[in-house]
């Protein structure tokens, strides 16, 4: 399963402690130079360096360290972007886990969200007052958000996951959802999109596989027996 709150924890206890080392190291410094060196007349400084090897080392080590951290970001996203497609990208494994059990397609729009299920043939939507809920099974879901005007953005703070809704265009990934729950409110618009953009929120309700099915069938027996509008 694509676990996406994981793997930012993993990616953070990388950034964290880089961050927190780089900042001390500097304070250190700081503090060092400010008392050791501090003059009491106030000739002005000369400009030059004078420790090119030293500057050089630092500005290798940065580059190393940025590199590296870009390296491992792009990693992740790249395997929850490939998540949908596991069956052509990778074998094994890491496959099995990745692999999406259903699609959605989901639409921004000022203000409210559209969610379909393409393989369900059902839709999920608000009505402007009431707020929509997104129904996903327990599992791998891939997602393939677009928007019908502005650009918003797709946010679930509890899978840690946000992705921006564009105009004529489809960003795809896969989240992965570890058990049963419902969150009201869970999911909200995360790019400011106008007035009631406050508001732009979605409920999420995760269900086992066996009710998620159940839930999709009755839903889709609800909307074949209502009359043609
Ligand atoms: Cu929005």
């Amino acid at each position: 399963m694509v676990d996406t709150r994981q793997q930012y924890e993993d990616l953070l206890s990388i950034y964290l402690p880089i961050a927190g080392g780089v900042f001390l190291l500097i304070l250190g410094l700081l503090l060092f130079l400010v008392l050791r060196y501090r003059s009491s007349d106030d000739r002005p400084t000369e400009g030059r360096s004078r420790a090119p090897v030293a500057e050089g080392v630092y500005g290798g080590v940065l580059t190393v360290v940025a590199a590296g951290l870009v390296y491992l970001t792009f990693s992740v996203m790249s395997e929850q972007e490939a998540g949908g497609r596991a069956d052509t990208v990778s074998t094994g494994e890491v496959s099995s886990r990745a692999a999406p059990t259903i699609d959605i397609d989901v639409t921004a729009a000022r203000w409210n969200w559209r969610f379909d299920y393409p393989r369900y043939g059902i839709t999920q939507v608000g009505t402007g007052t009431d707020t929509p809920t997104l129904v996903v099974p327990v599992g791998n879901v891939r997602f393939a958000v677009t928007s019908i005007d502005v650009v918003h953005s797709f946010f679930i703070p509890q899978q840690r996951y946000k992705r921006d809704a564009f105009p004529e265009r489809f960003n795809r990934f896969t989240l992965g959802f570890d058990r049963p729950t419902f969150i009201r409110g869970g999911g909200k618009c995360a790019e400011y999109c106008g007035l009631r953009h406050a508001y732009m929120d979605f409920d999420v309700r995760v269900l086992d596989r066996a009710a998620f099915e159940r839930w999709a069938r009755s839903k889709r027996a609800a909307a074949a027996g209502r009359p043609p509008a």
